[in-house]
C-alpha cells in the first residue's frame, strides 16, 4: 500500500533530499515549509513520481501549524511517516553574548515547533495504531560545544523527545527514529553565520562533509526497515569527523 509522509523543512537541505528519496521509493508526500514558491517547485519536480501536496507555514506558529494540518483533505489525512526536519542554528556566540532573538528562533523551531507538528499528527497515528516518526537531531544533541550552547540544548531536547515518544507511543505501534548528523553541507552554516559566506565555507573546508542526500539515505533506510525492526538512533558523521568539533582537515 502506498504510504504518505509529511516532511517539515522540505524546501531545502535534508528535508528536500528526503522528499526526493521518498518519491523515488514511491512514498506520497506532504511537503511543508515556509516558502510556498520553493515547495511548489519541488512538488512539480516530484509529481511525475508520486502524489504530492504542499502546506506553507512556520512551525513556530502554533495556530498556523494546527490550521495547516487540519486543512488536509481526507485522502491526505492518514499520515504514515512524519519527518520532523525543520530547524536550524542561529548565531554562534558564548552564552553571555548570545542574542535572545536567536535563542527564540532556535527553541521555537527545533523544540516547540517540533512539538506543535507532532501534536497535530500523532493522534491520527494513535487512532490508526501505526506510524513512524523520524526526528532530526544532531551530533550537537549528544555533545555540547562552545558557542553552540542553545543550539546544542535544542538538539539535546530532540534526543529526549525521540526517547520519550518511543516510550509513550510503543503501545500504539508507532516507531520513532532519531537521526543525528554531523557536518552536512547545506544552508545550515549560512543561516548560523547570518549570510557570512566565507565563514560558512570554512566549516566545510579541507574535508568531504556529508551531503543532504547522505542523511536522506539513512532516513529512507529507517522507514523501509521491516515491520518488526525499529532503527532507533543513528549518528552519521563524515569520514573525516570524529566528534562534534574534531574534524581532520587536509
Ligand atoms: C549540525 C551539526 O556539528 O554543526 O547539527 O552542530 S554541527
Amino acid at each position: 500500500m502506498t504510504r504518505i509522509a509529511l516532511i517539515t523543512g522540505a524546501s531545502s537541505g535534508i528535508g528536500k533530499a528526503t522528499a526526493q528519496a521518498f518519491a523515488k521509493s514511491g512514498i506520497d508526500l506532504i511537503l511543508c515549509g515556509r516558502r510556498q514558491d520553493r515547495l511548489q517547485e519541488l512538488s512539480n519536480e516530484l509529481a511525475p513520481l508520486v502524489k504530492t501536496t504542499s502546506l506553507a507555514f512556520d512551525v513556530r506558529d502554533r495556530k498556523a501549524v494546527e490550521d495547516a494540518i487540519a486543512s488536509l483533505p481526507k485522502e491526505w489525512q492518514a499520515i504514515d511517516i512524519l519527518v520532523n526536519n525543520a530547524g536550524n542554528a542561529h548565531g554562534f556566540d558564548p552564552i553571555d553574548k548570545g542574542n535572545p532573538d536567536d535563542w527564540d528562533a532556535m527553541i521555537g523551531s527545533n523544540v516547540t515547533g517540533l512539538l506543535y507538528v507532532s501534536k497535530a499528527v500523532i493522534p491520527g497515528m494513535v487512532e490508526r495504531s501505526k506510524g513512524h516518526i523520524v526526528n532530526l537531531s544532531s551530533i550537537a544533541g549528544k555533545e555540547t560545544y562552545a558557542n553552540g550552547t542553545v543550539y546544542c540544548a535544542s538538539k539535546a531536547a530532540v534526543e529526549a523527545f525521540s526517547q520519550g515518544m518511543r516510550l509513550d507511543l510503543i503501545q500504539h505501534g508507532i516507531k520513532v527514529t532519531n537521526i543525528a548528523p554531523g557536518a552536512v553541507e547545506t544552508e545550515f552554516s549560512m543561516v548560523r553565520f547570518k549570510g557570512d559566506e566565507a565563514r560558512a565555507d570554512k566549516v566545510y573546508a579541507g574535508f568531504d562533509p556529508l551531503t543532504a542526500e547522505d542523511i536522506a539515505d539513512s532516513i529512507l533506510y529507517a522507514v523501509n526497515a521491516p515491520a518488526h525492526v525499529t532503527i532507533a538512533d543513528v549518528t552519521i558523521l563524515a569520514a573525516a569527523q570524529a566528534a562534534a568539533t574534531t574534524v581532520y582537515r587536509k
